[in-house]
């Protein structure tokens, strides 16, 4: 039999400024999410969304972070939920919600492997901490956070440091680092296929590079899809779109091949802003990657 999945939804909007972001499980659901992946067999529970604390709605200048205490109390509810998924055997594929809730994701699953890899597809690195970040928006810092970086606030969520390692992470799509992401990217060599070898190289052979690189090395493979990866053409409802992005039949190429390759183990799609978009788009095209992502082929 097919594996089941379970959906959980997080309807976070405290990682950063824009409203809206917290519909977007809404948007997801009503884009016919469940109904796909029944289609292509599997047996699909929704658990609904878990509760967010309110908005501190403040810029705390003493740790450059907003609203920390309700982001970190909600990633730690989550990783207790995700942590849960795992232990029956299930597939977790969370629905955010900005992009802090990875954080949370990754306390969840990552303690049951030894090696966890991530596929950070992004047009950020989201490898920023405090001191480094432009905004003191945590949706700017959960990579960094999971790799132990920053404040131990965000970095022992689950009781635990750090998620992941620093040699078992890919980048792609990205195009808009900040200062200390670019630092830290090159003292720690973090693997990054950003746009310029996406074009140079063609997603096919970036695909193939980020599956050779973590399969030998990991155990299991979480997949953070922040939307904003894709083109504002093709998903005009994000945040913080950036011009030059990975189109739509390159992202269905992306989520096909690692459908193959068999190696992802948990997923979340993150970034969807229903206020932002244009008839539910980019809900639709993130359905559309899941759809890919399990395995649907047109023939
Ligand atoms: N790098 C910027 C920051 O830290 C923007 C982050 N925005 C994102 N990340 N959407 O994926 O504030
Ligand atoms: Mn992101
Ligand atoms: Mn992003
Ligand atoms: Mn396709």
């Amino acid at each position: 039999m097919k594996k089941k999945i379970t959906i959980l939804g997080v309807p976070m909007d405290l990682g950063q400024s824009r409203r809206g972001v917290n519909m977007g499980p809404s948007a997801i659901r009503y884009a016919g999410v469940v109904e796909r992946l029944e289609k292509l067999g599997y047996v699909v529970t929704d658990q609904g969304d878990i509760e967010i604390g309110a908005a501190e709605r403040i810029h705390d200048p003493e740790t450059n972070m907003k609203n920390l205490k309700a982001v970190a109390e909600a990633n730690a509810l989550l990783g207790e939920k995700v942590d849960g998924i795992v232990e029956k055997g299930e597939f977790p594929l969370i629905f955010g919600g900005d992009h802090s809730i990875a954080i949370g994701t990754l306390a969840g699953v990552s303690k049951h492997y030894n090696n966890l890899g991530v596929i950070w597809y992004d047009a950020h690195g989201d490898l920023n901490i405090a001191d480094t970040s432009p905004s003191g928006n945590i949706h700017g810092m959960p990579l960094a956070a999971s790799l132990g970086h920053g404040h131990r606030t965000l970095t022992e969520i689950g009781g635990y440091a750090p998620k992941v390692k620093h040699e078992n992470i890919v980048i792609i799509g990205a195009r808009d680092l900040d200062e200390g992401e670019k630092e830290l990217i090159k003292d720690k060599n973090i693997k990054v296929f950003t746009m310029h070898e996406i074009d140079k190289l063609g997603m096919t052979k970036v695909i193939e590079e980020s599956i050779n690189y973590l399969k030998d090395k990991t155990d299991g493979v979480h997949l953070s899809l922040d939307l904003d990866a894709l083109d504002p053409s093709d998903c005009p409802g994000v945040g913080t779109p950036v011009l030059g992005g990975i189109s739509y039949r390159e992202s269905h190429l992306a989520m096909e091949m690692l459908a193959e390759s068999g190696i992802i183990t948990s997923a979340e799609f993150v970034e969807v802003n229903p206020i932002l978009d244009e008839r539910n788009r980019t809900a639709t095209v993130a359905v559309a990657l899941m759809g890919s992502l399990f395995g649907e082929k047109l023939l």
